[in-house]
């Protein structure tokens, strides 16, 4: 088989691509190592940047988050019992998040492809790649690409497949996990809610109007045999907790376990091979990064694929990781910055809780400093 641009990987990063590079007119094959049904079930993020659904839209994918999206203009951040809202519109002349599922952006995109009758090939792993010959090699043969965009996640075969002393690594792990739960519940606030607490984070999210999604801090290894659907919901009216409101509970749809790492490696390329989203870089989840910046990875990935195309120019190709990274970067800060000051320190360091209060506190009641969180949170083009 050969193809132009062979994409490894049906995650949102793979799969926009492919749709980018098709409504440019290039020839792209989709390999994906599981089934539809599998990548269909598998919950991820929520919250997309205006940009995500900028791109989106103008990709011709967005015709259902247009309808099931809902727009939030705020998001709140609650300690010491108290919540304290911060404008993101107001902070960011409009911008706004759209919170609808990763889920949905990948059924979405899963259709368009299949409508389009484009090669996408479920249940197909790529087993390795050579970068420098752009050839993929699957237990049913080998792909020849002019070019290979390795979008096969954190665990995937693209990177691991760089010669060694090619990449440089960066990277921390976090002593905490998530666990999260699906509700089959309306959910009990019009917006996200980060609290902060002393037994530890929790976040109220949602996917719908009738589906609650929400986390509690726990250990990375954290064993969810300990939590039956009782305790679950016990912690979260306690974290999440303040005066007046209560914390509607339901049937619990889904429920799961997550570790927490800051990772990168630079660059993203090597010869024809071409890294994007989290096949090269990992934020933890506190600041709801990974897939709009592995959305805006394969931005700048398909503007130097057309261009090379349409004109042989490759200057875009060999600016492609620097440019990546500088947004890379900022998001790797500002997920961390959320993360260390949101999550219970091991032990519950009564001086980290101390520290952390007063950023809190500092956050939501200079403007200046909101707007930061803001300016990061929408996802504005800062850098
Ligand atoms: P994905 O989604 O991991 O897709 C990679 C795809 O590659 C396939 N694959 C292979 N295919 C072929 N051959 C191989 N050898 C392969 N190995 C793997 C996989 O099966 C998969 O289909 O990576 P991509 O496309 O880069 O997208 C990244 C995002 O999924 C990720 O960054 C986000 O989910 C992170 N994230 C969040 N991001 C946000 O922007 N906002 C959020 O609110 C948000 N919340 C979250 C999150 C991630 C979470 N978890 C589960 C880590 C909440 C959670 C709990
Ligand atoms: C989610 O709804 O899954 C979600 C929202 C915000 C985050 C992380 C996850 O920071």
């Amino acid at each position: 088989m050969r193809t132009q641009v062979g994409i490894v990987g049906a995650g949102p990063a793979g799969l926009t691509l492919a749709r980018l590079l098709e409504n440019a007119g290039i020839e792209t094959v989709v390999l994906e190592a599981r089934s539809r049904d599998y990548c269909e079930a598998r919950i991820r993020a929520g919250v997309l940047e205006q940009g995500t659904v900028d791109l989106l839209r103008d990709a011709g994918v967005g015709a259902r988050m247009d309808v099931e999206g809902i727009v939030h203009h705020g998001i709140s951040l609650q300690f010491d019992g108290e919540r304290h809202r911060v404008p993101l519109s107001e902070l960011t002349d409009g911008r706004s998040i759209v919170i609808y599922g990763q889920t949905e952006v990948v059924k979405d995109l899963f259709a368009a492809r299949l409508e389009s009758g484009l090669p996408l090939h479920f249940d197909t792993p790529a087993a390795e790649i050579d970068a420098e010959r752009g050839i993929v090699r699957h237990a049913g043969g080998e792909l020849e690409c002019d070019f290979v965009a390795g979008c096969d996640g954190f665990h995937g075969v693209s990177r691991a497949s760089v010669p060694s002393g090619v990449l440089r690594e960066f990277g921390r792990e976090y002593p905490y996990g998530w666990l999260g739960i699906l509700a089959d519940v309306a959910p009990s606030v019009d917006e996200l809610v980060y609290a902060h607490h002393e037994r530890g984070f929790a976040l109220l999210s949602l996917r719908s109007p009738t589906r609650s999604r929400y986390y509690l801090q726990c250990r990375p290894d954290e064993d969810l045999g300990e939590w039956p659907h009782e305790r679950i919901w016990q912690e979260l009216q306690t974290r999440a907790g303040v005066d007046g409101w209560t914390l509607e509970e339901g049937p619990i749809l889904e429920e799961g376990v997550t570790g927490m790492r800051s990772y990168v490696c630079e660059p993203m390329r090597c010869g024809r091979l071409f890294l994007a989203g989290d096949a090269a870089h990992i934020v933890p989840p506190t600041g709801a990064k990974g897939l709009n910046l592995a959305i805006h990875d394969v931005r700048l990935l398909a503007e130097a694929l057309v261009r090379r195309y349409e004109s042989g120019d490759e200057a875009l190709l060999a600016a492609y990781s620097d440019a990546c990274l500088r947004r890379v970067w900022r998001c790797e800060h500002f997920s961390w910055w959320m993360t260390t000051m949101l999550h219970l320190p091991p032990g519950g360091d009564p001086f980290d809780l101390r520290l952390q209060r007063s950023q809190l506190r500092y956050v939501t009641t200079s403007e200046s400093q909101a707007r930061a969180l803001a300016e990061n949170y929408v996802g504005l083009e800062l850098v």
